[in-house]
């Protein structure tokens, strides 16, 4: 792969978190780093153990391979390895090979002068898949409240773990996380398709400017968030979807036990009525 003129004067050394030149180089496009290396290792030992698990369960069928978390007997201990114990090393490989990931984000950030917005927009899908795995779990006291790897098994954990509050679309944290999830895609939708109807005109027309998107929306809805604003905008809806997914998980179970169409119970008792 060519590598772009002005790659050449960022292709050096430095901008690593730890272990200073350790595996700074670059393999074909890629760079390494120690954390390309602690990634490379996690999802390699962490897929290894997936087909273990695949390979010792009834099924090879991908829609029913099951990777369950231990029995709730367990508690919070290392269960055994065909009892659990996979599911515990496969959530250990997972959560470094995400945080890796993220630090190797920021490497290469800081390598190229950037801002750390990427790994830091990123943490917070880390945020949401840690809540359910781990945080959750912890506060419950078993590792059995994880999820399980698997495509119709994690399906029917969600649905499970719903039904257990009754009806999950009345807790309120669930109902904000969906709230940013839709503005998210409406966003991105505006965005998207404002960008391709003035830079990417018909031939023989000529592209069109910021102006021109500005005034779109100006025309439209009387606002324009302005083309830097957009971006700011779609970052806080993005890590605000994920973030209020991980609380309105988080706080079910540890701290509401009861069904969530009850919890609106405050409503009616308030004291004016
Ligand atoms: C917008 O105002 C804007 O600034 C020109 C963009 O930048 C290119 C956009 O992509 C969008 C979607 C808007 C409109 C958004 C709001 C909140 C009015």
């Amino acid at each position: 792969m060519a590598m772009l003129s002005f790659e050449r004067k960022y292709r050096v050394r430095g901008g690593t978190l730890i272990g200073g030149d350790l595996f700074d180089f670059w393999v074909g496009p890629f760079y390494v780093g120690f954390f390309g290396v602690l990634v490379i290792f996690f999802s390699a030992l962490g897929t290894a153990l997936i087909f273990y698990g695949a390979a010792i369960g009834p099924t090879w069928n991908p829609w029913q391979i099951n990777i369950a978390p231990p029995d709730l007997k367990y508690g919070l201990a290392l269960a055994p390895l065909k009892e659990g114990g996979l599911w515990q090393i496969i959530t250990i490989c997972a959560t470094g090979a995400f945080v890796s990931w993220a630090l190797r984000q920021a490497e290469i950030a800081r390598k190229l002068g950037m801002g750390l917005h990427i790994p830091f927009a990123f943490s917070f899908a880390i945020l949401a898949y840690v809540t359910l795995v781990i945080f959750r779990p912890l506060l419950l006291g078993a590792w059995g409240h994880g999820f399980p790897y698997g495509i119709i098994s994690h399906l029917d954990w969600v649905s499970n773990v719903g039904y257990q509050f009754l009806h999950f679309h009345y807790n309120p944290a669930h109902m904000i996380a969906i709230t940013f999830f839709f503005t998210n895609c409406l966003a991105l939708a505006l965005h998207g398709s404002l960008i391709l109807s003035s830079v990417n005109p018909q031939r023989g027309e000529t592209v069109r400017t910021a102006e021109h998107e500005d005034t779109y929306f100006r025309d439209a809805v009387g606002y324009s968030i302005g083309t830097l604003g957009i971006h700011r905008l779609g970052v806080f809806l993005a890590i605000s979807a994920s973030f209020w997914s991980a609380v309105c998980i988080l706080i079910s179970g540890p701290f509401w036990t009861a069904g969530w169409p009850e919890w609106w119970n405050w409503w009616l008792d308030l004291p004016v009525w």
